[in-house]
C-alpha cells in the first residue's frame, strides 16, 4: 500500500526544518509499503492538487499531523481527501487533546477516519495494517497488555536514514542565493537544519505547556550510541554533499537530566560527531559551568530559553517559578563567554502584565549579551491546565480559537490589560528587537568575533525577523538587505580588511581558556575548518565587492545584485 504523510503549512512562515514525526513514522512503517512525505511549508499545494496527487498515485492511507496552530488547515485537507474516498488518520498534540473534535463526536463535522492519540511509535504499524485491510478503528492509543496507557521506550529508536533521504525541499539557502554560492564555490550551497530527539518528557508542568500532559512526566532517553551514530551519518552527508548541516535537538528540555546530558555531550565529543547544534534548555539548568563547557565543546551554538517573563509574579502564576529572572543575565553571560548565544522566548499578556511590559523587557534585553528574542501572547492550548483554568474562570473569548486561527491574536481576556494592548506590546517588542539599529547593535556587541561567525549571526537575525514580519521572495529579502546595509557593509569591510589576519586566530571570549577548540573553527559541519576565506568565499584580500565578477551567474540573479543600492554593494 502507498501511504502519504502530510504536514499542513502554518500559513505564516516557511518552517526552517523538517517535521520529525513524518520521518520517524516513515522509518517505523513495516516493509512492503511505500511512504511519501509532503510538508506543506516547503511544498505548498491546493487541496484539489493534493487530492489529485493522492488519487493518481493510488494512495491507500493519508496520515496528517498538526499542532493546534495548523489544525483548521489540516481538517480542511482531511475533509477534501475523505470526500474523494481516501481514508485519513490524524495524529499529533492537537488531536490527542481533542480526539472527539477530529472524529465528529462532539457534535461538529467529522474530519478523520481514525485518530492516533499520544505517541504513535508503537501504534503506527497497526494503523497501517488495519488500513490495508480496510478495517481502521476510530482511536489508536498506546496501551500495555492490561489496557493501561504506556509510553514507548526509546531504547529501540529506529534509524532515520538521513544520509540518503531527499531533503532538498528543506534547503535553507534561498533559491536566488544558491547560484551565487555555487559560483563562488562556497560550502554553503545547501544548509539543512535536522531535528533529532534524544529524549522525551518534562516533569516541570508549566501551566501553558502541552508537553507534560502529552509525553508524561516520565522522562525517557535514547541510547547515547544511537544519537552519536545519527550525528556521524549526518556529518558524513554534509561532507559528501559539500553542504552544511546543523542539528536541532527537539527535546523539550535537553538538559532535564544534567548528568545524562553531560554524558551524551562527552560521547559526541569523543566520537568526533560534533555538528553545530541548537537545543531548548530551561535557564535554571544552565547554572552548571561544566555543562556549559560541554555544550560549547560539542558544537552547541544557540540555546532556546523559555524565559517567558522578567516578572517573578508572572512566572509563579503559570507554575514556572523554578525559572529566576534575577539570574537570566548571568546565564546569558555564561553562555556568551563560550560563544554560545540564546534565543529567548517571552510571553506577554500574563496575569500580572500591564501596558509597558514590552519596553521593560527590551530594557533588560539591551543589557544582556546579544540574544534573538521572540515574543508571543499567552495562548491557552487545549489539554493544558491553563486552558482548564481560563475556561473555569470564564475568560476564554474564543474557546475554539484554532478553528479560526489568526497569528498573534489572543483567545482570552488578560487580567490587567486589554487584548489590543497585549497585541500592541508584542508588535512593539518585535519591531524594536529586529530594527536595523538593533541588528547593528547586536553585531557591534560581538565585534571581537570572527567574521564568519558574525555573518551567521546576521543571517540568523534576518530569518528570525521573518517570524513576525513575513518576508517571502527575493524582493522582500533584497529590501531587507538594503535596510540593513550599514551592518552588512561593516561586515564586508571587516571581511576584506581583517580576514587574513583573523583567519588563523582564535577570538574566543571565554575567560577559562585551554580547551584546545578554536571557536568557529571546529565543532561541526557548520563551522568545519575551511581553507578558503571568510564565509568560505575564494576572495583575494585586496578584492573589493565592487569588483566581484558577476559573469556566469543566472541573468535574474545578476540583475538583482546589480540593482542593489550602491552602498549595499560596496
Ligand atoms: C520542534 C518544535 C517546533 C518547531 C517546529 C518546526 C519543525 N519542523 O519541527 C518550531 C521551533 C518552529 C516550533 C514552533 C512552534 N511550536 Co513547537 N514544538 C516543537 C517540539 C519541541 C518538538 C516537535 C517534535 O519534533 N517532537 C518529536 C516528535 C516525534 O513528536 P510529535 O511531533 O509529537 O510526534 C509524535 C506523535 O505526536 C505522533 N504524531 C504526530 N503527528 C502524527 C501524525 C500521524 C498521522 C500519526 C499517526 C501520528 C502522529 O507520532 C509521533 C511519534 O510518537 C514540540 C514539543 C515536543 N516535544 O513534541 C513543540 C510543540 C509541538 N510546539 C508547540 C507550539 C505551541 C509551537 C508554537 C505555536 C509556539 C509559538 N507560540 O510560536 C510555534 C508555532 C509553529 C509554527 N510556526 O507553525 C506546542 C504545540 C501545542 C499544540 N497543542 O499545538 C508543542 C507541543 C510544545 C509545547 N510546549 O506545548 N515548534
Ligand atoms: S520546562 Fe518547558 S517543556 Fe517543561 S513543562 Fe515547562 S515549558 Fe513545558
Amino acid at each position: 500500500m502507498k501511504v502519504l504523510l502530510y504536514n499542513p503549512d502554518n500559513g505564516v512562515t516557511r518552517n526552517f526544518m523538517p517535521h520529525l514525526w513524518m520521518f520517524l513514522l516513515q522509518a517505523l512503517t513495516p516493509p512492503g509499503h511505500e511512504v511519501l512525505l509532503i510538508d506543506g511549508n516547503t511544498k505548498p499545494m491546493t487541496d484539489a492538487a493534493l487530492v489529485r496527487l493522492v488519487l493518481e498515485n493510488d494512495i491507500g492511507l493519508v496520515g496528517i499531523g498538526a499542532m493546534t496552530r495548523m489544525i483548521a488547515k489540516a481538517y480542511r485537507v482531511a475533509d477534501a481527501l475523505r470526500a474523494a474516498g481516501v481514508p485519513v488518520v490524524m495524529g499529533g498534540p492537537h488531536v490527542t487533546a481533542m480526539p472527539d473534535e477530529a472524529l465528529g463526536r462532539d457534535g461538529g463535522p467529522r474530519h478523520a477516519d481514525a485518530v492516533a492519540v499520544g505517541e504513535a511509535d508503537e501504534t503506527w504499524a497497526r494503523i497501517v495494517a488495519d488500513a490495508e485491510c480496510g478495517e481502521l478503528k476510530e482511536v489508536y492509543a498506546p496501551l500495555d497488555a492490561c489496557g493501561q496507557p504506556r509510553k514507548p521506550d526509546l531504547q529501540g529508536y529506529p534509524q532515520i536514514p538521513w544520509e540518503s533521504l531527499d531533503i532538498e525541499q528543506f534547503n535553507r539557502i534561498p533559491g536566488f542565493l544558491r547560484p551565487i554560492m555555487g559560483h563562488f564555490r562556497t560550502q554553503w550551497e545547501t544548509f539543512h537544519i535536522i531535528p533529532i530527539e534524544t529524549g522525551r518528557g518534562c516533569p516541570y508542568g508549566c501551566e501553558f505547556c502541552t508537553v507534560t500532559g502529552f509525553f508524561g512526566n516520565s522522562i525517557r532517553f535514547r541510547s547515547n550510541r544511537s544519537v552519536v551514530d545519527e550525528m556521524l551519518r549526518l556529518k558524513s552527508r554534509a561532507r559528501r554533499t559539500r553542504g552544511k548541516i546543523a542539528v536541532f535537538f527537539v527535546d523539550d528540555n535537553f538538559a532535564i537530566n544534567v548528568k545524562r546530558t553531560k554524558a551524551l555531550l562527552r560521547d559526541i565529543i569523543a566520537a568526533g560527531a560534533q555538528l553545530a547544534w541548537v537545543a531548548q534548555i530551561s535557564a535554571n539548568l544552565l547554572r552548571d559551568e561544566e555543562l556549559v563547557d560541554l555544550i560549547a565543546d560539542s558544537g552547541g551554538k544557540w540555546i532556546f530559553i523559555g524565559m517567558e517573563s522578567i516578572d517573578p509574579a508572572n512566572l509563579a502564576s503559570v507554575n514556572k517559578d523554578f525559572s529566576k529572572p534575577a539570574e537570566y543575565a548571568a546565564v546569558l553571560e555564561r553562555l556568551a563567554r563560550r560563544n554560545v548565544y540564546a534565543i529567548t522566548s517571552f510571553i506577554f499578556g500574563l496575569d500580572n502584565d500591564v501596558p509597558g511590559v514590552a519596553e521593560r523587557t527590551l530594557d533588560q534585553i539591551r543589557d544582556w549579551p546579544p540574544v534573538l528574542p521572540v515574543f508571543g501572547q499567552i495562548t491557552p492550548f487545549p489539554g493544558t491546565p491553563l486552558y482548564a483554568r481560563l475556561a473555569q474562570e470564564g475568560r476564554l473569548t474564543r474557546p475554539k480559537h484554532w478553528l479560526d486561527f489568526t497569528p498573534f491574536q489572543m483567545a482570552h481576556t488578560p487580567l490587567r490589560m486589554t487584548i489590543p494592548e497585549v497585541q500592541r506590546e508584542v508588535t512593539h517588542a518585535w519591531r524594536n528587537s529586529y530594527s536595523p539599529a538593533a541588528t547593528r547593535r547586536a553585531l557591534g556587541a560581538i565585534r571581537q568575533q570572527q567574521v564568519p561567525y558574525r555573518i551567521s549571526h546576521l543571517i540568523t537575525r534576518l530569518f528570525f525577523r521573518g517570524i513576525y514580519f513575513p518576508q517571502k521572495g527575493a524582493g522582500a529579502w533584497l529590501k531587507l538587505i538594503a535596510q540593513n546595509r550599514r551592518a552588512i557593509v561593516n561586515l564586508i569591510r571587516d571581511a576584506l580588511g581583517n580576514w587574513p589576519a583573523s583567519a588563523g586566530a582564535s577570538t574566543r571570549v571565554s575567560d577559562r581558556g585551554g580547551h584546545g577548540r578554536q571557536d568557529g573553527q571546529d565543532g561541526g559541519a557548520a563551522s568545519e575548518p575551511d581553507s578558503k576565506t571568510a564565509a568560505g568565499i575564494r576572495l583575494p584580500a585586496e578584492k573589493s565587492l565592487a569588483n566581484f565578477d558577476l559573469k556566469g551567474l543566472p541573468a535574474k540573479v545578476e540583475r538583482q545584485v546589480r540593482t542593489l543600492p550602491e552602498s549595499a554593494r560596496n
